[in-house]
């Protein structure tokens, strides 16, 4: 018996395949527990008519819902490599200025995956078609960029009509209210809004504990396979320019972690974890929690995550605490060398401590078994200059640290009436003024403050790359935020990873000693385990129908 089917997915991230996302397996763990039997189909975008014969095995006469996390399925435009504009994700600013490119682009951003109004529609009817009378329901952090483009958009005319519901924000009790609407005939309390004929659901107070992923067999985990962990949702710090989740802040508590790690481990030898937290170093408090549940397991696990590093500033201790259990790769919001700016933004830690911090994170990750240092850095922040950007140029071309950097120019979503209260806007986008932002368009997009604006900005992070490209040490990009897990699932160790990460797929050629032969070789046999896992996957994931 199938009551619901998850589809889930990071499109765009191809090669080498990445790690599942958390979205779609937190909402089949909450149907779950509301006792109705669910499927999951991770990578879901690689298939194309095989998909819907895979939906057509895995369903039985009671599948009523199709339910699909849509937190990470872009455009390619949208996205890593190809990403024009990180954090709107249109991708305007990068492109010459054109009615009818900024049209195409916004098209794309609106139908995520399927990027035209025609397969979007052809698609979702498929859907309907395979399974008729099922109920679909879309979830996830895109689903507010497609409320955004809906509240804009005139053209727009019925390629989401399969579509039952677009739901934002946090899913889990939606989810099980829309199935018991299905399978109890009850009455859903949803909180709706209906934009352009789309109806949109949403829970404004998230206040329950952060659930346990509960993944059953037919998720067809493999041995060396790094899973999602969520152990927080939001983050304390709330930086001005950040719009991850401060009004729902909250971490999952120890029990919770310690019997979700020693389930997986117990059912699928799990022992790598890609952490889906904002920041692993937002509390100290937290941390020792963490560390605690971590040690007192009677098996190790490595894991990476997104952390800061004002905290390990005032504790001392804090990252070896971290390597101790495991702590392997992490991505590390500097984003700025110049203190006023960081002052602006709350990012006041001196530039001075925070490069004395990187320094002794690379030793001590050294001495310790080795560690991915990636730091990432934001090029326009209100007071920055085009002269302490240089100065972290220079800073960045002299140093030995940091394995890999990453750019992005500053970026920030347009406010939205309808989403208030349910996404956590930056301040910059609240009150772009308050940051001495003097002029400001969203289409095409365009920023100026007192001593920079976004034209400056952009022509900086592409000296930058242009300066970093050969770099003998610092890797440029910022992939290793999804290589970096993805390699370690094809049962590579640690040191095998950091090389093979250096090793760099377009750039980079002096950051290995070895021959462009071998390289090339190297990273053709990567991207075939990958497609084979994938492939192996799919197979495992059909044979379940006969469980
Ligand atoms: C980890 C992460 C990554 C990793 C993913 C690795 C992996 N394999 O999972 C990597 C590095 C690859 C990545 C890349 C990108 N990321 Co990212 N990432 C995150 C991060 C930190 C965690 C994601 C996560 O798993 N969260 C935990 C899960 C449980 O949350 P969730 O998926 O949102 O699910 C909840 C709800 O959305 C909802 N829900 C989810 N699915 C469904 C389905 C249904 C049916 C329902 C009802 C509800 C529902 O319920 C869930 C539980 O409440 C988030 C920030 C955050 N804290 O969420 C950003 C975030 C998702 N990323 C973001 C962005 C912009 C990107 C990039 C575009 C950056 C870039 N330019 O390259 C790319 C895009 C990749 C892609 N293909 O789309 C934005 C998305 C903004 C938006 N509105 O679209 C976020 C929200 C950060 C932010 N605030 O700016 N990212
Ligand atoms: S930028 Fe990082 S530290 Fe700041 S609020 Fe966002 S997640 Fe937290």
């Amino acid at each position: 018996m199938t009551h619901a089917i998850v589809l889930n997915d990071v499109a765009y991230y191809k090669h080498p395949t990445p790690t599942r996302a958390a979205g779609g397996h937190v909402i089949a763990s909450a149907l779950r527990d509301s006792g109705y039997e669910c499927k999951i189909i991770d990578w879901f975008t690689f298939l194309d008519e095989e998909l819907f014969d895979t939906i057509k095995s895995l369903a039985t006469d009671d599948t009523k819902l199709l339910a699909i996390s849509a937190t990470f399925l872009a455009p390619k435009e949208s996205t890593g490599y190809n990403a024009l504009s990180e954090a709107t994700g249109l991708g305007a600013f990068r492109l010459p200025v054109s009615k009818k490119i900024d049209e195409a682009v916004f098209e794309k951003n609106l139908y995520m995956w399927l990027e035209t109004e025609e397969r979007c529609k052809e698609w979702f009817g498929r859907l309907k078609e395979v399974l008729p009378g099922v109920t679909i329901v879309l979830g996830g952090a895109r689903i507010s960029r497609v409320v955004s483009l809906l509240e804009k958009t005139n053209y727009y005319l019925d390629a989401y009509k399969d579509v039952d519901y677009f739901v934002l924000g946090e899913g889990e009790r939606i989810i099980t209210q829309i199935a018991d609407s299905i399978f109890k005939d009850t009455k859903p309390v949803f909180n709706i809004r209906e934009i352009r004929g789309c109806t949109f659901l949403a829970e404004l107070t998230q206040t329950a504990n952060i659930p346990r992923i509960y993944h059953t067999k037919d998720a067809c985990i493999s041995p060396n396979e790094w899973l999602p962990l969520e152990i927080s949702r939001g983050c304390r710090f709330n930086c001005a320019f950040c719009n991850y989740e401060k009004n729902v802040y909250r971490k999952k508590d120890k029990k919770t972690l310690v019997d979700e790690l020693t389930r997986n481990y117990e059912l699928f030898g799990t022992q790598g974890y890609n952490l889906t937290a904002d920041c692993l170093t937002d509390s100290k408090q937290y941390v020792d929690i963490f560390c605690d549940a971590l040690s007192s397991l009677y098996f190790s696990v490595d894991f990476s995550a997104y952390a800061r590093v004002d905290l390990l500033w005032k504790y001392g201790d804090m990252f070896d605490q971290l390597l101790e259990v495991g702590f392997k790769a992490g991505w590390f919001g500097v984003e700025t060398f110049n203190h006023d700016a960081g002052k602006a933004v709350r990012k006041g830690l001196h530039p001075d401590k925070v490069k004395e911090i990187l320094k002794n994170i690379r030793y001590k990750a050294d001495k310790h078994e080795g560690f991915w240092l990636l730091t990432c850095l934001i090029f326009g922040l209100p007071k920055e200059t085009i002269q302490s950007l240089e100065d972290t140029l220079q800073w960045y071309f002299n140093q030995k640290i940091i394995d890999e950097v990453s750019v992005s120019v500053l970026d920030f979503a347009e406010f939205s009436e309808n989403l208030e209260g349910i996404t956590d806007y930056s301040d910059i986008s609240n009150d772009p003024k308050k940051f001495g932002f003097t002029k400001l368009s969203f289409s095409p997009f365009f920023w100026e403050h007192g001593t920079m604006n976004i034209t400056q900005a952009t022509e900086l992070k592409d000296k930058f790359r242009d300066l970093m490209t050969d770099h003998s040490y610092t890797r440029f990009g910022g992939g290793a935020t999804f290589e970096y897990p993805a390699i370690r699932s094809l049962g590579f160790t640690h040191k095998q990873t950091t090389q093979l990460l250096k090793n760099k797929f377009v750039v980079g050629k002096n950051l290995i000693n070895i021959d462009k032969k071998k390289k090339k070789r190297a990273n053709e046999a990567l991207l075939d385990m990958s497609e084979k896992r994938l492939q192996t996957y799919y197979e495992n994931l059909l044979a379940t129908t006969n469980l």
